[in-house]
């Protein structure tokens, strides 16, 4: 059985990381696949090549999320390549860890621009296409723990995390009428581009991989199916949820 047989599926942010396994997944499943990247286009192609060998169609799409038309090229590109957007995974993201009391106004603004405002011009032109198209819909937001817990390298950070869960919630509100759904996962320490700097840092890498019961930082691939069922109609009634997929992180105090 594929979960997403004729779907078209669009994901940002999907050249690498989470994203570039969601795109795999998405085909694996059956859906022809479009990508927004940022600046990485070898590897955009390269997961364009393992959409293909899945015999499904793919698209990648060059683009700053942060730049509020970026979001309508690119679900218009999709549009064209593949006739319409039934699935849309808003995914892009950075973290660039940095201390609170000297953090700078361009890092911030960066973050905020392309964690949230980006998310929102791209739910918002998805979620236009899907009502003209009026057949309903399925947004996925990657956000994160760090939507319900903090980070002191991550005060930039956080705040957008729990925006692009709230973005959810109340999109799920604005276009239920519509039968569009919309949800989070909220990775925990997953390990990839956003953070490969950061735990270089062995201490800090076995500190974070022993707070989780299941014994394991996460890979991308965990996320996949999660973003999968969430787009699928496994999750028809599924809409304004929050799916932590962090091996347990989350509640584990003691
Ligand atoms: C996640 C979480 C992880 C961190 C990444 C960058 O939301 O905070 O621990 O490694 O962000």
């Amino acid at each position: 059985m594929t979960l997403l047989a004729g779907k078209r599926v669009l994901i940002t942010g999907g050249s690498t990381g989470i994203g570039a396994a969601a795109a795999v997944e998405a085909a694996r499943q059956g859906a022809d696949v479009a990508i927004n990247y940022a600046s990485s286009e070898a590897r955009a192609l390269q997961v364009i090549e393992q959409i293909e060998a899945l015999g499904r169609k793919g698209l990648a799409v060059q683009g700053d999320v942060a730049d509020p038309a970026t979001a309508t090229d690119f679900v218009a590109k999709a549009v064209e390549a593949l006739g319409g957007v039934d699935v849309f995974v808003t995914n892009a993201g950075i973290c660039p860890f940095h201390a609170f009391l000297d953090m700078p106004v361009e890092v911030v603004d960066r973050t905020f621009q392309v964690n949230l405002h980006g998310a929102y011009y791209m739910v918002q032109a998805a979620a236009n296409q899907m009502v003209k198209q009026g057949k309903g819909g399925a947004i996925v937001a990657v956000s994160s723990i760090s939507a319900l817990v903090g980070g002191e390298f991550q005060t930039h950070y956080t705040p957008t995390k729990a925006g692009v869960h709230s973005l959810m919630q109340s999109a799920a509100i604005a276009l239920g009428k519509h039968n569009i759904r919309c949800n989070s996962v909220l990775p925990g320490t997953i390990l990839t581009e956003i953070n490969k700097d950061d735990l270089a840092d062995t201490e800090k890498r076995d500190r974070m991989a022993a707070r989780v019961p299941l014994g394991r930082l996460g890979e991308a691939d965990d996320l996949a199916g999660p973003i999968v069922f969430l787009a699928s109609d496994m999750a028809k009634y599924v809409t304004g949820a929050a799916l932590l997929v962090d091996g347990g992180a989350f509640v584990n105090l003691q």
